[in-house]
């Protein structure tokens, strides 16, 4: 999708940082209709009909911005692609002029963060595969050829591995290298079930249809993630290529650093956040399903009285904690239900558990649960007020059979409020997938 040309010259909006010298390379400027935040500056040697847009965040990259765009022409020629380069820049230094002279695209954007830059280029990328990286030199772009075959044979994410490829000696902290990095995507792999090698690896690539598919929300560092992520949830077709990650040039100061000390810590959390955020139902379904057997397992045995397994005996402390288990679970499973709804991944995905708890069976369940629980709550309720309102310190089976009875009724309403909330969100979901696969 690129967005109409107008024929003026003149920048309907001032966008202020920007100096005349655009102007003067003979560019031309084009208001945008998507975002008034936003400008595009077309260079004079403008490619048509690109096949692949490489689409680069920038910020004060004046050191290593000219070199960029003559690394990924000589990547685009080497890989024999046609492409364009677009520079997404929110800089306040020369580096769009650099950028604009060397021949790549420069849309101008506010200082909003890594994500928001790339959500910002979305609507001006021409080409049908999109390669992404940093303008600091350090992701070797003169080698792009992976993954304009990769994109080529069909994949829709093609994520680079610095750990397949080469990592220049001191390009990265220690502590990335041989623990943060390898750490985090060993988790992600064994949650997700996936084998990426090097999920924080910012040179990356998608089909311009994924990209959209994915819808990319978030505004800073935590973009990496997401992405991952959601290629998973979508079930993207997805590979790794190698590539070359080099130090930072000498002066160079990565965003990261100028940040200051806390903006890796930073970075992390907001990272972690992306993963718990775009994926809790991995948290919460199977793990909710788990606990919910268990704690029956811990309950149910128990209903008519004590239970011996081996020297273990199962008794009315034991019931409690089976119960509260088996309501955390059982709760967590139904969160687990609904926000899979909610993130709609696909239709299938929406469809599934309203399908598997339909409103009319959840209502008579619940019902069901209601009534079973109150009739195995009733004798011990006739025996309080038999007693004159006091209950025996020993426990005897009317006591085992009431905590069986909590128990039904406390799933009795997280069923009805969860059967609820899971048919009202399928409303707005529907909603929304008749625009979406
Ligand atoms: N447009 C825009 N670009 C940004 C912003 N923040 C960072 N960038 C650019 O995004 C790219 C990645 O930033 P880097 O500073 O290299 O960060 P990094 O590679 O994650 O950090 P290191 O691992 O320490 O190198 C660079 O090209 C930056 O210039 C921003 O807010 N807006
Ligand atoms: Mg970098």
């Amino acid at each position: 999708m690129t967005p109409p040309r107008l024929a003026t010259a003149a920048p309907a909006i001032a966008t202020p940082g920007v100096p005349e010298l655009l102007r003067a390379l003979g560019d031309r400027m084009e208001p945008s209709t998507i975002d008034p935040a936003l400008r595009l500056s077309i260079p004079k040697d403008d490619v048509a009909n690109p096949e692949l847009s490489i689409v680069i965040p920038a910020m004060n990259e004046r050191i290593t911005i000219a070199d960029f765009v003559d690394w990924c022409k000589e990547g685009m020629a080497r890989a024999g692609v046609r492409g364009e380069i677009l520079i997404v820049d929110s800089s306040s230094d020369e580096t769009p002029e650099i950028a604009l002279a060397h021949g790549a695209r420069v849309l101008r954007t506010p200082k909003r963060g890594l994500g928001r830059a790339y959500i910002d280029a979305i609507p001006y990328v021409r080409g049908r595969y999109v390669l992404m990286g940093d303008a600091d030199c350090t992701y070797d772009f003169r080698e792009i050829t992976g993954f304009v075959v990769k994109f080529r044979a069909g994949y829709e994410f093609v994520m680079g591995s610095r750990f397949r490829g080469y990592i220049e000696p001191d390009s990265m902290l220690r502590l990335h290298r041989y623990f943060g990095t390898p750490l985090t995507t060993w988790i992600l792999n064994v949650l997700y079930n996936t084998a990426f090698t090097d999920i924080h690896c910012g040179m990356r690539g998608m089909s311009k249809e994924a990209l959209l598919r994915i819808e990319l929300e978030s505004q800073s560092w935590e973009y990496a993630s997401e992405m991952v992520l959601k290629s998973v949830c979508l079930g993207l077709r997805t590979t790794e290529v190698p590539v070359r990650f080099l130090k930072d040039r000498e002066g160079r100061l990565s965003h990261m650093k100028r940040g200051g000390w806390m903006e890796p810590w930073r970075a992390g959390w907001i990272n972690l956040r992306a993963m718990l955020l775009y994926g809790a139902d991995y948290f919460l379904l199977r793990p909710g399903l788990a606990v919910l057997a268990a704690g029956l397992a811990l309950t149910l045995p128990v209903t008519a009285g004590p239970v011996k397994f081996g020297p273990v005996t199962l008794s009315l402390y034991w019931m409690l904690f089976g119960m509260a288990l088996s309501v955390v679970g059982l709760q967590g499973f139904f969160l687990g239900c609904i926000v899979q709804t909610l993130y709609g991944y696909s239709a299938t995905a929406s469809r599934r558990w309203v399908e598997m708890f339909p409103y009319d069976r959840g209502m008579a369940v619940s019902g069901g649960l209601l009534l079973g629980g109150l009739a195995a709550v009733a004798p011990l309720i006739a025996e309080y007020m038999a007693m004159g309102l006091r209950l025996s310190t020993s426990a005897g089976t009317a006591h085992y059979l009431a905590v069986t009875g909590l128990l039904l009724i406390a799933m009795s309403f997280i069923n009805f409020g969860s059967t609820l909330v899971l048919h009202a969100v399928t409303l707005r979901a529907r909603r929304r997938l008749g625009t979406r696969k």
